[in-house]
């Protein structure tokens, strides 16, 4: 037997059909000191001990998947989220993720830095893939708190410089709902975008109008509707279009590449869609809930499934939502797709068994994400293998600056890779998946597209069922700014569109009732 060390450093997967964005080939695909060496034809590495081989004849050899969006044991509505860094990157490497991105979020005027040493304190122990972490800007302030040791609580901007120059963080979101707790105002979001886009930094929004929502409630809980639906009834598809244009045309008064994360509405999508058609530098994330599943459970009978389904921007009533989206991300419309994993048990979601404002909001995905994707998009016939790629990891990796180490095969890239059997099936469950929530919204749903085997990093972490994990294996991969797929349209952009003033004669006219001197 190889030791664990030694099966690492060298693998070599035969005979499948390595896909990229741009391109199948099929091609041997040999890896050594958790990097991909050579891609080609019948390689034959030196037979010794220690070389590990992969038979993916007639299967796919794809990037492993980058989940864009996660929140792992996150203390949110009187809660934690079920899934830890442990069991969400194990279920993550079940499903064929290589990566994830979680956010640290810090409560209102907290310490972005703070919040980032906490979240990375929590996930390196436990990772057992690669990850990365976007911050959320939850205030703003430029006033200087010359207490010693506050200068750099007080100033948001300089916090920000910080972690994209010594974090490798390159993308800040920032929350338009949860009034109170973490939404900016406008003028808030202006001098976060301005920040990022100075800094080289992707701005993300959460999009919907806290304000409407926070009345929406109050209308609902006084109609006598406290379940379930009145999460969604509050907050209708208008509410996130709206705020999904305010946040492009505040990021586009600066210039500042906006994302927006958890598309989960025909509206809101259209938006982004028309947005990207004037030439607007913007991206738009749907997730697996969005694209595999619809809000018409919020009118479940059972209280406990309704709840379950409950997460902020809601599910959509309108059945044709999943489709419409998928539509949208199989032409490049939509660019990326994450899953906004949030997972909380029955128990969790009983906090609002009186009142849905109460209810934790959030929903699992990460081990699901890929099948759900390749089920509805690619098996459905909407995209090809390729696209498939794009985007579950290449896309995210051009935007947060990954690539080509994420999001690629190719001589050079980490040895994240996947091999997906594309005829397999499986049904998820509850029951089956690896994931510490008692709920999966895609129950029972029959998922062609199965990953056989996942490398993280050179190391087969999982095959056919049986996973090699090791707790804290995972590494924090930093994101330099500037990223070029976003940055060299932004640049472009500007040395076009910048104002010039108006060459004129000076004014010789009365000036409320005084003549002007001329020169
Ligand atoms: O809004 C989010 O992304 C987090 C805070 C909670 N989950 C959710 O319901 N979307
Ligand atoms: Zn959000
Ligand atoms: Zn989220």
């Amino acid at each position: 037997m190889p030791s664990q060390k030694q099966a690492r450093q060298r693998l070599l997967i035969k005979g499948g059909k390595v896909v990229n964005d741009d391109l199948s080939v099929v091609a041997d695909v040999y890896v050594e000191d958790e990097v991909v060496q050579q891609v080609g034809p019948n390689l034959k590495p030196e037979p010794s001990t220690g070389l590990v081989v992969l038979d993916a004849t007639d299967k796919l050899v794809i990037p492993g998947g980058i989940d864009t969006h996660t929140h792992m044991e996150f203390p949110f509505m009187g809660s934690r989220s079920k899934d830890d860094f442990y069991t969400g990157t194990k279920a993550a490497i079940a499903g064929g993720t290589t990566m994830i991105i979680d956010f640290a979020i810090p409560q209102k005027g907290c310490s972005l830095t703070e919040a980032f040493d906490t979240w990375k304190s929590r996930a390196d122990p436990k990772v057992c893939c690669d990850y990365s972490l976007h911050v959320a800007v939850t205030w703003w302030s430029n006033e200087v708190d010359n207490r010693a040791g506050f200068q750099f609580h007080k100033l948001v901007k300089k916090e920000m410089e910080s972690l994209v120059q010594n974090k490798g963080v390159n993308s800040f979101k920032m929350f338009m709902a949860y009034k109170d707790i973490y939404m900016v105002n406008d003028e808030e979001l202006y001098e976060a975008f301005s920040c990022c886009k100075e800094l080289g930094a992707v701005a993300q929004v959460h999009a919907e109008n806290g304000e409407l929502i926070a009345q929406g409630a109050k209308k609902m809980l006084a109609m006598g509707i406290t379940g379930p639906e009145g999460h969604e009834l509050c907050r209708p598809e208008e509410v996130e279009a709206e705020a999904t244009q305010r946040a492009i045309t505040i990021a586009n008064a600066v210039n500042c590449p906006l994302y927006v994360v958890h598309v989960m509405s025909r509206s809101s999508a259209k938006v982004i869609s028309n947005a990207r058609r004037e030439g607007k530098v913007v991206y738009g994330e749907p997730i697996a809930a969005s694209l595999g599943t619809d809000g018409t459970n919020y009118w479940n009978k059972d209280w406990a499934h309704a709840a379950a389904y409950v997460m902020g921007p809601p599910l959509r009533p309108d059945p044709s939502t999943p489709g419409f989206l998928m539509n949208l991300l199989a032409n490049g419309d939509l660019s990326v797709t994450g899953t906004d994993n949030c997972t909380f048990d029955i128990c969790q979601k009983a906090l609002g068994k009186d009142d849905f404002t109460k209810i934790p909001n959030g929903v699992n995905g990460v081990e699901d994400r890929m099948s759900v994707i390749w089920e509805k998009g690619v098996h459905s016939g909407k995209m090809d293998e390729n696209r498939f790629v794009a985007v579950t990891s290449t896309n995210a990796a051009k935007i947060f600056n990954l690539y080509p180490k994420k999001g690629r095969i190719a001589v050079g890239s980490d040895a994240d890779i996947v091999i997906w059997d594309p005829n397999a099936t499986r049904t998820i469950s509850a029951k089956t998946h690896h994931q510490a929530n008692n709920f999966n919204i895609f129950e029972g749903m029959v998922c062609h597209g199965v990953p056989v085997a996942t490398v993280s990093r050179g190391k087969v972490v999982y095959e056919g069922g049986v996973f090699n994990v090791t707790a804290g294996e995972g590494k924090y991969v930093s994101r330099p700014p500037f990223p070029p797929y976003v940055y060299k349209r932004v640049r472009q952009r500007e040395q076009v569109s910048q104002p010039v003033p108006v060459k004129r004669a000076p004014y010789t006219g009365m000036v409320s009732g005084t003549s002007v001197m001329q020169k």
